[in-house]
């Protein structure tokens, strides 16, 4: 058997135990059955702070550094695809075989926040808040404290103590990726062509390394091209800002370089201008353009880009964001709640 035979064998395993473990954990006498499914304002009894802690610090944490907002945001993204939303992005590994040494994650950044947030917790509240619900929790404010909607989030995940580079490169789809592709990354994780275009709304806010896209820029098929899907003025503006060569080549997307943002213009505000720049430009990833593909994706960018309201838009996300923060989530019994998000898993 290869060695990714194996791996996808393990994976099989694992995800057999859960069920099972799931099927079961709803029959156990005297386990409550409220604490085995995710449901808003799980800490209320247990630690009624935690989410104004969680608030609090955020707003502390953005002040010091607003575009840390948008790379909270994206941490829950990444932590929900990867393995589940169970914290195993926080892990650390001393042979560099974590999620945090995969690829895609290179320039994940608010490994710190998510710390300084769990610190403030623990003193509060002793081995109560877990991290995945820590990240989940971030991430809603960060779009909140970024004039987005604020929504119900749900809480009661438990932490996993597994973490695998190979799991991340697996599952977060690369930003070259057509509509296909990322209708199979995304359902894979339950979530429909309508989630994508409402979760690719994350995009609003944010910057992005050169490397991620340059190949759209310079060397689209290999023949020193452009992407032709490309608006020509937007790709003169990111050729300024992106000269070539120097940051990483083909898929490498992270590093060093220049950043731009991904919703040029309103970089740090969440709202619909995202969905009017993918429609007129192309959008700054492959896969943000690939919205425009498929009559599911390109119908609702379209209403959005019209829209004379975010109204709609606020409440499809948080209703998006939820679903997503239901992937794979360890709860009750399985999982664990960490006293340090960050530890080591080797
Ligand atoms: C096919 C799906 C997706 C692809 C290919 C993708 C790709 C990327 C890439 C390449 C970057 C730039 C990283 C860098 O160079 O610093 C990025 C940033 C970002 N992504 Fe995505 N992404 C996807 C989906 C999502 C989703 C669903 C969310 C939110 C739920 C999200 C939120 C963000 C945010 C907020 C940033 C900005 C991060 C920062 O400024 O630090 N992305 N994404
Ligand atoms: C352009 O892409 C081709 C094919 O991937 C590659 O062989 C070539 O080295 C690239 N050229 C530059 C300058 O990056
Ligand atoms: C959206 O706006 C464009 C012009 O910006 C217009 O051509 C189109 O008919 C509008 N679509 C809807 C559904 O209102
Ligand atoms: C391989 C690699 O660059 N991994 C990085 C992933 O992100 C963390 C946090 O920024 C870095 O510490 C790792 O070196």
């Amino acid at each position: 058997m290869s060695g990714g035979e194996l791996w996808l064998l393990r994976r099989l395993l694992v995800m057999v135990l859960v069920l099972a473990l799931r099927a079961s954990g709803g029959e156990v006498a005297g386990s409550p059955e409220e604490e085995t499914r995710l449901r808003v304002g799980f800490y209320r009894a247990k630690c009624p702070v935690a989410e104004d802690v969680v608030l609090a610090e955020m707003r502390a944490i953005l002040e010091e550094d607003p575009t840390l907002a948008p790379s909270l945001l994206r941490m829950h993204y990444h932590d929900c695809f990867v393995q589940g939303c169970d914290g195993s992005i926080m892990l650390r590994s001393r042979s560099g075989k974590g999620e945090r040494d995969a690829t895609p994650n290179r320039s994940m950044r608010g490994y710190d926040a998510i710390q300084r947030i769990k610190a403030r917790l623990e003193t509060v509240c002793r081995l109560t808040v877990s991290c995945a619900d820590i990240i989940a929790m971030a991430a809603r404010d960060a779009v909140y404290l970024s004039k987005g909607p604020w929504y119900d989030v749900e809480t009661g995940r438990k932490d996993g103590d597994v973490s695998v580079a190979e799991y991340a490169e697996n599952d977060l789809a690369p930003p070259d990726s057509n509509i296909v592709d990322v209708k199979t990354f995304f359902s894979v994780k339950s979530l429909n062509g309508k989630d994508i275009a409402v979760l690719f709304g994350c995009h609003s806010i944010g910057t992005s390394h050169c490397a991620a896209f340059q190949k759209r820029l310079y060397n689209f098929t290999g023949r020193m091209d452009q992407d032709p899907s490309l608006d020509a003025r937007y790709a003169a503006q990111l050729k300024k800002l992106c000269p070539p060569g120097g940051h990483g080549h083909g898929h490498g997307h992270g590093g060093g370089g220049a950043k731009v943002p991904i919703d040029p213009g309103s970089g740090y505000t969440f709202d619909l201008s995202y969905y009017r720049h993918v429609l007129a430009t192309g959008g700054l990833f492959q896969s943000d353009g690939s919205l425009r593909d498929d009559p599911v994706t390109r119908g609702y960018v379209e209403k959005l880009a019209n829209a004379s309201s975010p109204d709609e838009y606020f409440q499809d996300f948080a209703a998006a964001m939820v679903k997503m923060g239901r992937t794979d989530v360890l709860t009750g019994d399985l999982g664990e709640i960490r006293e340090t998000c960050d530890g080591f898993v080797d």
